[in-house]
């Protein structure tokens, strides 16, 4: 039996021992092979689930295109209400969902209920904005013309989503994209397959109660080949990827090939400078929590601290306390701080970055290693650790999703910013300092060149409304909030002549 009544949320979700990876928005279909979902809290099988074939994947796409048609010409305000009865759904599942989060992903219970809240936030952000997607008007050389520019909904939007957020970044595009006019077709990551159901089923109510057409929503649990699919498929106008900067550099260049669209949301490698201004008891919980929260496994968790040194062996002291204060073990529990890592992969590239950051110099003031025995059978619990390291290293280079936290000493705060910009990737970045000269330095274009700079905040937990997302090889995309939903269009400008005459633009002249 599984403990916490996730049976209870398993079964108030239509999850059941087995099930099919497809849906167009009425009932579930599969052709392809078995998986099975484990949890990495306790290691029992949750369920399984058969995946999409190559047939359902024709399927969905046939469907997604018919339904496009009709739900283009629904006005936005009425797509919004759809948006808005998804929030209200989302509000009655809220905790079964964010508990099946928590059991098949691994973050914490807090976490996962966090996850689905900024589901909810963005549906509303959502409603609102299905009023508001202004395009500007200008004033025209011409006499007598108008000139405006509206945007229009750009088809099948295709979204490849990690399992480090299993629902929350389908709610980012979906909202986005629905409102916008577009249908959507999720492949979620296998290795939270029963997440995708859910949401499904969530999407599958609302639209069954207002009637619409199947193909406005759909889901594909598949392999990497369907993935392939649809990043390669003419007929999806947009893909939004989320995943690691090696599988994004090639969607990227395919999506590019045939002039599709694509947003990426890749990898991160996040610092926080804590500053010798720094308020320290808020500088210590927010690098917590950013190394450990979700295990590590966000895209913006804290990997590197780059801490001044007047104030370095203080930090250093409280973080090793802090650390030996970690309680980790299953998220369902709620006096757990740390849960596991997502499967016994994972556990092997958290084993093989300590090694290659030893073998670097990297000198941990608080050890890692892998916990075994009464709670942690699932063998996908580690310990957060710290190392002191150089910024130059390879493995601190590199985004290992895992808890391990990299402290780095600075004098000064141009070397600072210089160091916390020194990666390929450009996510997230905070300062923690009290002084505004400091804080504004690292705000300005001589500051960080991440897409999200914060002060006296850690790196992780961004809110919806800001657009979310990063430069370099964090891959340039943005989700959610902000004016996001641009991305989510195909913009048109529209020249309108009232006039009797036909002057041509730039003054030209052409009389027959
Ligand atoms: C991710 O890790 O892919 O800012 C997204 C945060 C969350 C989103 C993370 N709101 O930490």
């Amino acid at each position: 039996a599984k403990d916490f009544g996730i049976e209870k949320s398993l079964k108030n979700l239509g999850i059941k021992d087995e099930n099919k990876g497809t849906s167009t928005g009425g009932k579930f279909f599969a052709s392809g092979k078995s998986i099975e979902s484990y949890s990495p809290a306790d290691g029992k099988l949750i369920a399984k689930v058969k995946l999409s074939g190559e047939k359902d994947y024709d399927k969905v796409i046939e469907s997604a295109q018919k339904a496009f048609v009709e739900f283009r010409m629904i006005p936005a305000p009425k797509r919004g209400e759809i948006v808005r009865q998804l929030g209200l759904k989302l509000r009655e599942y809220k905790d079964d969902l964010g508990k099946l989060v928590s059991y098949e992903m691994g973050k914490s219970l807090q976490e996962g209920l966090g996850e689905v809240q900024e589901m909810i936030d963005i549906c509303d952000f959502a409603v609102g904005l299905s009023r508001q997607l202004h395009g500007y008007t200008m004033h025209s050389e011409r006499p007598g013309h108008r000139m405006y520019e509206q945007y229009h909904p750009l088809g099948i939007v295709g979204i490849i989503t990690a399992f480090n957020f299993p629902v929350a970044v389908w709610a980012w595009n979906t909202a986005l994209a629905w409102i916008c006019g577009n249908v959507t077709i999720w492949k979620p990551s296998e290795k939270t397959p029963l997440c995708a159901i859910a949401c499904q089923n969530i999407m599958n109510e609302v639209l069954k109660e207002n009637n619409l057409a199947e193909g406005i929503s759909s889901v594909l649990v598949a392999d990497h080949e369907i993935g392939q699919k649809l990043v390669d498929d003419k007929r999806v106008a947009l893909i939004s990827f989320t995943g690691s900067t090696r599988v994004g550099r090639m969607v990227s260049a395919k999506v590019a090939e045939r002039f599709g669209k694509s947003i990426l949301e890749l990898g991160g490698n996040n610092a926080i400078i804590i500053s010798k201004d720094a308020d320290l008891d808020m500088s210590i919980i927010g690098a917590v929590f950013g190394a450990v929260g979700t295990a590590g496994q966000r895209c913006t968790s804290t990997r590197r601290l780059i801490i001044h040194e007047s104030v370095y062996d203080e930090v250093k002291n409280r973080l090793v306390k802090a650390y030996g204060q970690l309680k980790i073990g299953n998220p369902l529990d709620e006096s757990n701080h740390v849960g596991p890592l997502i499967d016994t992969d994972a556990v092997k590239q958290y084993e093989k970055a300590i090694e290659k950051c030893k073998s670097e110099g990297g000198n941990f003031i608080v050890e890692g290693g892998v916990l075994s025995g009464k709670n942690y059978e699932s063998g996908c619990y580690v310990k957060p650790c710290i190392a002191e390291v150089e910024n130059s290293y390879e493995i601190v280079q590199h985004e290992t999703f895992a808890p391990i936290l990299y402290l780095i000493k600075y004098s000064d705060l141009n070397e600072a910013i210089a160091i916390q910009n020194d990666v390929p990737q450009g996510l997230s970045s905070a300062i923690m300092t009290q002084n505004l000269r400091e804080a504004e330095l690292f705000l300005s274009h001589a500051g960080s060149d991440c897409g999200i700079a914060n002060v006296n905040i850690g790196t992780s937990g961004a809110e919806i409304g800001g657009a979310f997302g990063g430069e370099k090889e964090t891959g340039g995309g943005r989700e959610s909030g902000s004016d996001v939903w641009k991305y989510y269009m195909r913009r048109q400008t529209n020249t309108i002549n009232y006039t009797t005459n036909l002057p041509l633009a730039q003054g030209i002249k052409f009389d027959l």
